[in-house]
């Protein structure tokens, strides 16, 4: 969680936490890493991503080779669902997360994992936030969702909810899934980015995949260390915006009587999903 930062940006960037890109700093080097984990990547999801994530990719000419310069991406973005990704040093505290949010602004990380990082790393660079993220937003419903979610999350802030909104951010924008009449599909950007977890969401017997339920995710803690133990998936991403229009305030007072659940535990009211629908 960043919001253990103080909310002073740090040194170079504005008050908002954005910094330029500076694309044309970028070295070889790091459009090498950029292409590679591309090139990887779309090769493992066709197949597994939802059709809006796929289309979204080819909306934005993501194929091109290098990482993207955000003032190109943000002329087709803009265009097609008002959003804009602006370039933050890292993780911003999470007022500012969700003010931009809720201005339909993607904060995503400038720098680029390391060669020797291709698998994994701790916080979310710029393939994790632009190749993960930025595809789904090119989706009008979703677009209306990651929008509703930053409102949604300041009001959290004023109210101290922002426990159960995270589990919120984390079970569907970052390791989502969609039931579609071809099985589920992925739409989370923690999966979107990562090889083996693209395969181990959709194909692993060992994490249970539950049907979507507000309440449910909201008493189910996560780790962010390991693949998850959980995936919940959803009807439909309106199915996903249709949740944001629940009454919260009634939705808080029943969650403050109610304990988290155990992660990986069965609850009588869940609904299991299969691996092939
Ligand atoms: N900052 N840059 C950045 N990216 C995130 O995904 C992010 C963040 N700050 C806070 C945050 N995510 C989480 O607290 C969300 O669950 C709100
Ligand atoms: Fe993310």
């Amino acid at each position: 969680m960043a919001d253990d930062f103080s909310l002073v940006p740090p040194h170079g960037a504005r008050t908002d936490w954005t910094i330029d890109q500076g694309w044309s700093g970028y070295t070889a080097e790091e459009h090498r890493v950029w292409v590679t984990l591309h090139e990887r990547q779309t090769a493992i999801l066709d197949g597994r991503a939802c059709d809006p994530f796929l289309r979204g990719l080819d909306a934005l000419d993501l194929h091109r080779s290098g990482i993207p310069d955000f003032a190109r991406l943000n002329a087709d973005l803009s265009r097609l669902t008002g959003w804009t990704v602006v370039a933050v040093p890292g993780l911003v505290p999470d007022a500012v997360f969700f003010e931009h949010l809720a201005n339909r602004r993607f904060p995503a990380g400038r720098f680029i994992r390391k060669p020797e990082q291709l698998d994994y790393l701790q916080e979310p660079d710029v393939f994790h936030d632009v190749f993960g993220h930025v595809p789904m937003l090119t989706d009008p419903v979703f677009a209306d969702y990651m929008q509703a979610y930053g409102e949604g999350g300041l009001r959290a802030l004023g109210r101290g909810q922002l426990h159960h909104l995270a589990r919120l951010y984390w079970y569907t924008v970052e390791f989502g899934l969609v039931e579609t009449p071809a099985g589920l599909r992925i739409y989370g950007a923690g999966i979107a980015s990562s090889a083996a977890e693209s395969r181990y969401a959709l194909e692993s017997p060992k994490p249970l995949r539950l049907r979507f339920d507000l309440a449910r995710v909201m008493r189910t803690p996560y780790r962010i260390d390991d693949f998850q133990d959980v995936y919940f998936a959803v009807p439909s991403l309106r199915a996903l915006l249709d949740a944001t229009l629940a009454d919260f305030e009634q939705l808080y007072a029943r969650l403050a009587l109610l304990p988290d659940l155990r992660l990986g535990a069965i609850e009588p009211t869940d609904r299991v999903l299969q691996i092939a629908q």
